[in-house]
């Protein structure tokens, strides 16, 4: 295979070699020969820090020149990843960079891999806020990502016997590249309290919050490179501090003690990402967690206003903010007070204000995910804010009242204060839709369910306030970077202007049918494979065969998401060679990576349950060169760029009606991965592009699933007694065979599947399923027609950019336009 290396000018490696050894010497008052890895990775991150740093400038200074809108993404979680080859590719200097450092000896990929992800995010939300920032900055749009810069990212996972440990990820410990502190423009942000009436000068009685504390939040600003170099935006993430005052006025008092321990305690609220465990309730640190970060947030969005503007009348023609699900919706309440009580603006205008700036996405259906606040939490921590959306809440539930004369029952149904239950709630959907111009869900079937099912009677008021944007992933970072090989292959074959245009990758269609090319893209499969196998060899001690079937489940482990059913499928193949002697149509490894959330027990003994089944099948002499099953550890955006282009068979197996969208399901495809999946999510829009014939789908339908779940009507006994199949694998997984020394180890498996009524319909689908997998064997052993299935999914993913997704944001939302557009260029 002839793989192409470009070469940069000799005179450019050059001066950024003479670049690097300015910052060895002068940054970190080093010798080239004392240098540590990690101290050269700097030296290069400062070097190309160098160049950012003036794209920034200009990006920020055409900005204000165009007067344009800006908008900013309000986000509790941005999984960033890797920078520094994100970096360097985005500017177009990783061929400059590697020649450089060629010439001194230096391998730029081992330099890229000591970089730390920046985990700070959990998973899809996170890193989904992250692809919109490159596309913001690659489309030159005027976008913002504000959020928390957390001390502590998402755990490291570690495996201990096949059980999930978790690992405290102290990401910034040896300081960041990527990082300026501005600590000039931090931001004080009270909370706690209480409310007091008083007389005016006017002669009005109002209320005035008083005794409150402070929290100062100190910006931190990460450059984020565009495409091409064009642009440099920013993302902005707030440490928490306690102010020098705060801290003095106990000291004054005597109490030194004391005043240590508040500032700490003012410190931990950026110091650790919250994993999603199921009880909300009860966490204060997380609202506050929330509040700060929103407040920070709209004081600098308003400040900076300010400072541009003069006066808050054309705000929202100049602002948009994005709240990404309800983690920063407190902003509603926020922006009317920072308006009302700071700015002296009047209600009714603070409330168009609020309404036309804001706009609100959702990101999941399960109703263990619904943010809601304690009343009497919220009352305690932010007296001001539930006084404001206390007032909004009469607003609203009058023009309820006036549409819906009597409805009492809608009224409480609609509510954002539910005074139902035994302690009054704050519903933070509600406050988001209420405080909203727009709402929209992350793909299609998404956002029916939104409408239909979620909040009907929001959409039965507002039905206009309500629209669909189909989810996307950058193929800067998850085709261009992650696989080169790939990416020269296309480039060679039709130019590269997909990397700005993901629709051009059409054009690939034709080759399908060329049998040069479809060799040339097994080429590349399999030497991705051949690269992940010696990580799997490295990272669980297994040997794996590149030329078997790599069939990945890579995502968050939650019951929806249905590991359970792929586990299933591993035990009932295993069986099938061991006990049927009838050995698979294709060598296949079965490759689980994610993490589970600390508190969530049934996720837990899932990864428990994968690695032992693993551990049986992969050491039986009976499977050997047929079959093996591996659990990779520390599932994360590093990590899952060696998985994308790795993969054969994408697992997309989900309960339908459950995953909102997916984003896991576009980076495999897009990497020539086929996809076996359900009708769920974006995978639905996945079929309708490439083809049914491209795509194995199976299981029943959301609506199915709605009607057996209202009708009562799913029996899963009935079929695990009438499946032959299904209860062999049940039987064998219930008994000692995988739990050798513990036969009641997973005991929970019969019980949630058939006592407990299988909730996620694991067993409904399961007959499907492996019909669906004993089609995926067969079809893959015809290498031709796989590639070219393979080649046409590539092909026609064009939607799937989240150029394309911001495109329809800055459009329908933002009323945007695209900078280009607007100075002509
Ligand atoms: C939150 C929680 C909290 C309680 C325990 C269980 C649980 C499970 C899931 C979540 C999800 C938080 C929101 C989220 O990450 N949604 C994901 O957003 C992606 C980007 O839109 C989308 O592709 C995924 O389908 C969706 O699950």
């Amino acid at each position: 295979m002839s793989q192409t290396r470009s070469v940069s000018s000799p005179a450019e490696a050059e001066a950024f070699r003479d670049s690097i050894l300015r910052h060895v010497r002068y940054s970190l008052g080093r010798e080239w020969s004392q240098l540590t890895g990690r101290e050269l990775f700097e030296a290069v991150s400062f070097a190309v820090r160098d160049r950012i740093v003036d794209l920034m400038v200009e990006t920020e200074a055409r900005i204000k020149e165009n007067a344009g809108k800006r908008v900013f993404y309000l986000s509790m979680e941005f999984l960033m990843g890797r920078s520094l080859g994100n970096n360097l590719h985005n500017l177009g200097l990783w061929d400059v960079c590697r020649d450089a450092l060629d010439e001194m000896g230096v391998d730029i990929e081992e330099i890229a891999e000591t970089e730390v992800d920046a985990a700070l995010g959990n998973g899809g939300l996170g890193r989904l806020a992250a692809c919109f920032l490159d596309s913001l900055a690659s489309l030159g749009l005027p976008g913002y990502g504000y959020g928390i810069n957390y001390e502590y990212g998402l755990f490291r996972q570690e495996l201990d016997n096949g059980w999930q440990k978790e690992k405290p990820d102290s990401w910034r410990a040896l300081g960041t590249p990527w990082q300026f502190e501005r600590r000039e423009e931090a931001v004080v942000v009270p909370l706690f309290g209480e409310l007091s009436q008083m007389e005016g000068h006017d002669g009005i009685e109002n209320s005035m919050w008083l005794g409150w504390d402070v929290i100062v939040g100190v910006p931190h600003d990460m450059p984020v490179v565009g495409y091409g170099g064009k642009s440099v935006n920013t993302l902005r993430l707030y440490s928490a501090r306690a102010t020098d005052e705060f801290d003095m006025s106990i000291f004054n008092e005597g109490d030194y003690v004391e005043a240590v321990k508040q500032k700490m305690e003012s410190e931990t609220i950026s110091k650790v990402l919250y994993p999603p465990d199921s009880d909300d309730k009860g966490r204060e640190l997380r609202l506050i967690q929330e509040y700060f970060f929103t407040s920070c947030a709209v004081q600098s969005i308003v400040r900076n206003y300010l400072a541009e503007h003069g006066d808050l009348a054309n705000f929202a023609d100049k602002i948009a903010i994005q709240l990404n699900d309800t983690h920063p919706a407190l902003a509603v309440a926020e922006l009317m007070r920072v308006l009302m009580d700071e700015h002296s603006v009047e209600w009714d205008e603070a409330w168009d204000i609020t309404r036309n700036t804001l706009a609100y996405t959702n990101h999941t259906l399960l109703p263990e995910a619904l943010e809601r606040w304690s009343r009497e939490l919220v009352e305690r921590v932010l007296p001001r804010h539930l006084q404001i959306i206390e007032q909004i809440d009469a607003q609203f539930l009058a023009v309820v009242e006036q549409r819906f004369p009597g409805d009492t029952e809608r009224k409480q149904r609609m509510a954002i204060v539910n005074h139902e239950g035994e302690q009054s709630e704050v519903r933070m959907a509600h406050l988001a839709i209420v405080g909203s111009h727009s709402v929209n869900g992350v793909a299609e079937l998404h956002s029916e369910l939104v409408k239909s099912d979620l909040v009907p009677d929001f959409h039965e008021l507002w039905p206009e306030r309500f629209n669909n944007k189909t989810n996307g992933v950058t193929q800067r970072r998850w085709l261009h970077q992650c696989n080169p090989g790939l990416r020269d292959l296309i480039n060679e074959a039709i130019g590269p202007e997909w990397v700005t245009d993901l629709d051009r990758l059409r054009e690939l269609e034709p080759f399908a049918e060329d049998a040069a090319f479809r060799e040339r893209f097994l080429d590349v499969k399999l030497a991705n494979k051949q690269r992940l196998a010696r990580t799997i060899a490295h990272d669980v001690r297994v040997d794996v065969d590149p030329a078997s079937l790599f069939d990945v489940q890579a995502k968050r482990i939650h019951e929806y998401k249905r590991q359970l059913l792929l586990a299933l499928y591993a035990v009932h193949s295993y069986l099938r060679i061991v006990e049927d002697g009838v050995p698979p149509a294709s060598p296949r490894t079965i490759i689980f990576a994610g993490k589970a959330a600390p508190g969530y027990w049934a996720a837990k003994q899932q990864i428990k349950l994968i690695n032992s089944i693993g551990r049986v099948i992969n050491h039986d002499p009976r499977c050997a060169g047929l079959l093996k099953v591996v659990f990779i550890p520390d599932y994360r955006v590093s990590l899952a760029e060696q998985i994308m282009p790795a993969a054969d068979l994408s697992e997309q197996i989900s309960t339908a009606g459950m995953e909102a969208s997916g984003t896991g399901n576009m980076k495999f495809a897009l990497n020539g991965a086929l996809t076996i999946g359900t009708l769920d999510g974006a995978n639905i829009e996945i079929r309708e592009e490439v083809g049914d014939e491209n795509i194995f789908i199976f299981g029943l339908l959301a609506e199915d699933i709605a009607r057996q779940r209202a009708d009562g009507s799913y029996n899963p006994r009935a079929i695990y007694e009438n499946n032959a199949e299904l209860s062999r694998v049940l039987d064998a997984l219930s008994g000692a065979r995988f739990s050798p020394g513990d036969p009641r180890l997973f005991h929970w498996l019969k019980e949630t599947l058939l006592d407990r009524g299988d909730y996620f319909f694991n067993l409904a689908d399961f007959a499907d399923y492996i019909a669906t997998q004993d089609r995926v064997s067969h079809e893959f052993q015809d290498t031709e027609n796989w590639s070219r299935k393979a080649i046409l999914n590539v092909a026609r993913m064009g939607k799937f950019s989240s150029d394309r997704t911001i495109s329809e944001y800055a459009r329908d939302i933002w009323g945007l336009l695209p900078s280009r557009t607007v100075v002509g260029v």
